[in-house]
């Protein structure tokens, strides 16, 4: 007998049932034919069984084997079919609940994304700190004004809102000169220009009906008076230097000799002697400067701009004054300062090249009487603070109220 190959040969640990099914499966491969085989398994089990049975055999066992592979799959897609349906209701209940959840996911990231935008936005536009520059060095000449007028010394009388004598006086000047250091102190002034706007005493009225409210004779309230002032300004040039501008003609004050009337002896106004009086009693004080005026009016520069100060007796047209004056001493007017009226007023009448051209009238220091009473043209009674800068004109205008 000749040597097996192999393949052929029952393998170490195989069952004569898959032996025989090896052999029979790869028939074709091994070049074998069923006498073979049955000669193959007869030997290994002792049988003597011919070809056909084997053959039949496996016929039948492959019949088998391929019916049992085809159920097989089919229960396995009825299987897969079900899962699909499993996973398809799951993804439904899944997509169902994600609306929910992407419902109050999107109202969160909503939420969410204002605070972030807001914060941005604080951060980006009030957090931020801008880039400072330097701060501003003003160069500039600063100026100061302190303008009073009509005391009219030596009057007295009651009115509706008002009481008037020499005491009174003396009290509204003391608080005057409180309220101007207090300015002085806030505005940090070292020169001080006055601007004293005449009527300083009542005079001897100017008819004989005021002569019932004269409280001294005209020489007694010229003497009073500019003792009154010259001791009140020694003592306010203890806290500033001081230019002392005292317009020297006023209605009240010029006396009218021999029944002449009014302005026709302009230069006999006893404002002149009080303003001698003045500059010749504090000629030794270094911190005052008191220029005499020949004219009617007070001329004067402040920070590079033109002050004529007046009474405001002899001005027919407030509003045109100013550009009337500069026309009439031909030169170019800032600023007119006026009392008279006995109550205040700052009016812009004209632009120059860096300032508001303005007309101020001063308030007085004696307030309203019967007189503005019955006219209803009656005002408190102040003093004012006007500041002035080189380049700007008045920056600032304070009332200094007296009663
Ligand atoms: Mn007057």
């Amino acid at each position: 007998m000749t040597t097996l190959s192999p393949t052929l040969q029952r393998l170490q640990g195989e069952t004569v049932k898959a032996y025989k099914i090896r052999l029979c499966e790869n028939k074709d491969t091994y070049q074998i034919n069923w006498n073979q085989i049955a000669d193959l398994i007869n030997q290994e089990t002792g049988d003597n069984f011919g070809e056909s049975k084997y053959r039949k055999w496996y016929v039948n066992y492959k019949e088998g084997y391929e019916d049992a592979m085809i159920k097989g799959t089919s229960n396995l897609s009825s299987a897969i079919e079900d899962q699909t349906y499993t996973l398809h209701k799951e993804r439904i209940k899944n997509q169902t609940i994600g609306v929910h959840i992407n419902r109050i996911a999107r109202e969160d990231a909503r939420k969410e994304m204002l605070i972030e935008e807001f914060t941005r936005a604080v951060k980006e536009n009030s957090l931020q700190p801008p880039e400072f520059h330097s701060l501003p060095y003003s160069t500039g000449d600063k100026g100061a004004v302190l303008g009073f007028g009509d005391v009219h010394f030596g009057k007295i009388f009651e009115s509706v809102n008002n009481k008037y004598d020499e005491e009174e006086v003396r009290l509204r000047l003391a608080d005057l000169f409180v309220q101007t250091v207090n300015k002085i102190n806030q505005e940090q002034l070292t020169h001080l220009h006055i601007v004293n706007g005449a009527d300083n005493v009542d005079g001897i009225g100017l008819r004989i009906s005021q002569l019932m409210s004269l409280q001294f004779g005209l020489m007694d309230q010229v003497i009073r008076y500019q003792r009154l002032m010259v001791e009140w300004l020694n003592r306010l040039s203890t806290h500033v230097k001081i230019t002392y501008h005292h317009v020297p003609s006023s209605n009240h004050t010029e006396i009218r000799p021999l029944g002449t009337k009014a302005g026709q002896f302009p230069k006999e106004d006893v404002e002149r002697l009080i303003a001698t009086y003045i500059h010749d009693m504090l000629a030794n004080n270094q911190r005052i400067e008191v220029p005499q005026y020949k004219d009617d009016y007070a001329r004067f520069e402040i920070c590079g701009y033109r002050f004529y100060a007046k009474h405001g007796h002899q001005i027919k047209n407030v509003k045109t004054a100013l550009k009337d004056l500069s026309m009439l001493h031909r030169e170019f007017i800032d600023y007119l300062i006026l009392s008279h009226f006995h109550h205040a007023e700052e009016i812009t009448v004209g632009e120059g090249e860096t300032n508001d051209c303005e007309v101020i009238i001063l308030p007085s220091v004696m307030g309203s009487d019967k007189f503005s009473d019955k006219l209803l043209t009656g005002a408190k009674a102040a003093g004012k603070m006007l500041i002035f800068e080189e380049g700007k004109g008045k920056v600032t205008s304070h009332t200094l109220k007296l009663n």
